[in-house]
């Protein structure tokens, strides 16, 4: 059987871990989120943890070679799964092309690319109401946010067009009400 591999793309706030626990449960899928891990290893202080943490309150990436590590361990362990949403993962092309190969190894690739495409604006109002409410370092300064999303928009934005060019790429209207772009990701995907 084909596994369904989604990788789900977005600006930081497009709001990829809010859509991903609906399609996980839809679809039956693992969830592999590297900003989820990462906060893991910051929460039980390993030195991994530390060295992230410093980058993630500036609002910088971490480097391939630590989200490359977790994602295949985390790969390795399930070999069984239906398949996997990657959210906040790859974030680069070395991330990209590490995905692939690691995928590929294993007889798997990705299925579709589902990108959110949300105004700048609208993503500092959702990530400064989290900060305000979960306590996220990394939510708490506009100016941190507005970091990420440059960042965003020089190292990761351009995965588009490496999708696109494998014929994955689905663009997904990310504005409106959180079910509305449920319906508009289950659609792209299919049953
Ligand atoms: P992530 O944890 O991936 O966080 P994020 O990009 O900020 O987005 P997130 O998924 O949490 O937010 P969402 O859009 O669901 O990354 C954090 C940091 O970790 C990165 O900055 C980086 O430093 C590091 N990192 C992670 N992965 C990495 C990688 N691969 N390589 C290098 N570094 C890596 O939602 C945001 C908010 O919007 C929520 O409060 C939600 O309730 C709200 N929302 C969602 N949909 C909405 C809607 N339709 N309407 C209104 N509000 C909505």
């Amino acid at each position: 059987m084909n596994k369904l591999n989604i990788v789900l793309f977005g600006p930081p706030g497009a709001g990829k871990g809010t859509q991903s626990k609906f399609l996980m449960e839809r679809y039956g899928l693992g969830h592999l989120s590297t900003g989820d891990l990462l906060r893991a290893e910051i929460k039980a202080e390993t030195p991994l943890g530390l060295q992230a943490q410093e980058l993630m309150s500036a609002g910088e990436l971490v480097p391939d070679e630590v989200v490359v590590g977790m994602i295949r361990n985390r790969l390795e362990d399930s070999p069984g799964a239906k398949g996997f949403i990657f959210d906040g993962f790859p974030r680069t092309r070395a991330q990209a092309e590490a995905l692939d190969a690691t995928l590929d190894a294993i007889g798997s690739g990705i299925t579709l690319m589902l990108a959110l495409e949300v105004e700048e604006e609208e993503l500092v109002k959702r990530l400064l109401g989290r900060g305000a409410t979960s306590g996220r370092p990394d939510d708490q300064s506009e100016e941190v946010v507005r970091k990420r999303i440059r960042e965003y928009e020089t190292k990761t934005a351009p995965l588009k067009d490496y999708y696109k060019a494998q014929g994955k790429l689905r663009r997904i209207q990310g504005m409106g009400s959180i079910a509305e772009i449920t319906a508009r990701l289950t659609d792209a995907i299919g049953d």
